[in-house]
């Protein structure tokens, strides 16, 4: 019998083994053929036939939003329905590779939310953790766990799995944020779980402030445990990040790709403040320009402040004030700024890191 790489297996040794093609029977009227496909009737699927199993990156590509071309159209979502008929009003940033799923990436949403004076988003509870990042407008605010948290521009609010969560505007002017939640993750485990509150707003019994103030300030309670998971801490002031950036800035600790970056931290682990988001807020002086940068973590950056530019992969956009866009994973970046840029970003990286995942390359 003659004896030639089926070629499939041919392919997959050749990227796998260069110059190391094992003879093996050819598929079609062999004997190995008919093993393939009898094996393939009864879902068993022959390992050694799988091309480029293991390896970076993903088939999702990076996606650019311009604040400016999404504005109008959130301002058209209050024309067109209530808060009370879309009881979140949030344009979903779906990535166009991943159409039907509302993903921006494969582990991540990204969503903007816009709610005028006077309405409610009622509460409820879910399994996926979320995060507020403000873009837009003052007087809002969002209760969580019993404490009602105002949000200014640039705060970021922390919502952990399965904290009751509501949100009002008591202001004059439409406020709009950017919603980050890990709900691929849920999804993928077949976790994710969802329960309205019985009222439109859950009790609020903890004073206004004080999971920073309790939990803030550098020390904790002397007797408080905690679990390992979300940050006690439930909202990170913008004035504070601020403060840190300059702390960062002023101590020349510039890193070639990313500028002054700090990442918010959970104050009694030192991690990240969710079990699967790492997040970050990233000043870049004006005229910086960064190196290449990737990591296997997916990210969703937000433009806080200032004009620049990022190459992404292959594309390069300008970046203006509220601009959203996500590096998935693996896919090279670099960024210049014209002005002064700050980026909130979030990312999966706090749950590669739990499964030893994650890796990075600069330059
Ligand atoms: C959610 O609960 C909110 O509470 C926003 O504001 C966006 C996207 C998917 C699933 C739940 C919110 C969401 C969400």
């Amino acid at each position: 019998m003659e004896l030639t790489a089926a070629p499939m297996l041919r392919d997959s040794l050749e990227k796998q083994n260069p110059g190391e093609i094992m003879a093996v029977a050819s598929r079609a009227n062999s004997d190995y053929g008919r093993f393939v496909d009898e094996v393939k009737d009864m879902s068993l699927f022959p390992l050694w036939e799988r091309v480029g199993g293991l390896k970076p990156g993903t088939k999702c590509l990076p996606a650019h939003w311009s604040y400016e071309s999404v504005r109008p159209q959130l301002l058209l979502a209050c024309e067109m329905v209530t808060k009370k008929e879309a009881s979140r009003r949030v344009l979903c940033l779906e990535n166009p590779t991943l159409r039907g799923t509302t993903f921006i990436c494969d582990s991540l949403f990204a969503g903007l939310q816009i709610i005028m004076p006077g309405e409610v988003a009622p509460s409820h509870r879910h399994t996926p953790s979320a995060l507020r990042f403000i873009v837009e407008g003052e007087g809002a605010y969002t209760a969580v766990a019993g404490e009602k948290l105002p949000m200014k521009l640039g705060d970021f609010v922390v919502t952990p799995a399965w904290a009751w969560h509501d949100h009002g505007n008591l202001g004059t002017t439409p406020v709009v944020w950017l919603d980050g939640l890990d709900t691929p993750f849920a999804r993928f485990f077949g976790a994710a779980f969802y329960e309205p509150y019985p009222e439109d707003t859950q009790p609020i019994n903890r004073p206004q402030g004080e999971s920073i103030d309790v939990y803030g300030t550098n020390m904790l309670p002397a007797d408080y445990q905690s679990d390992g998971q979300s940050s006690p801490v439930l909202i990170y002031p913008y004035e504070r990040t601020r403060a840190a950036l300059d702390s960062m800035a002023k101590a020349g600790k510039l890193h070639p790709a990313h500028g002054y970056r700090l990442r918010y931290a959970n104050p009694a682990t030192g991690k990240h403040p969710f079990p699967t988001m790492a997040v970050s807020m990233q000043r870049m002086p004006a005229g910086f320009a960064g190196a290449t940068y990737r990591s296997t973590g997916a990210s969703v950056f937000a433009v806080h402040k200032g004009t620049g530019r990022v190459k992404l992969g292959d594309a390069e956009h300008a970046l203006a004030p509220h601009d959203v866009f996500v590096a998935p994973p693996w896919v090279p970046y670099s960024f210049s700024a014209e002005s002064d840029v700050e980026l909130f970003s979030y990312s999966d990286r706090a749950g590669q890191e739990a499964l030893g995942y994650w890796r990075e390359q600069v330059g």
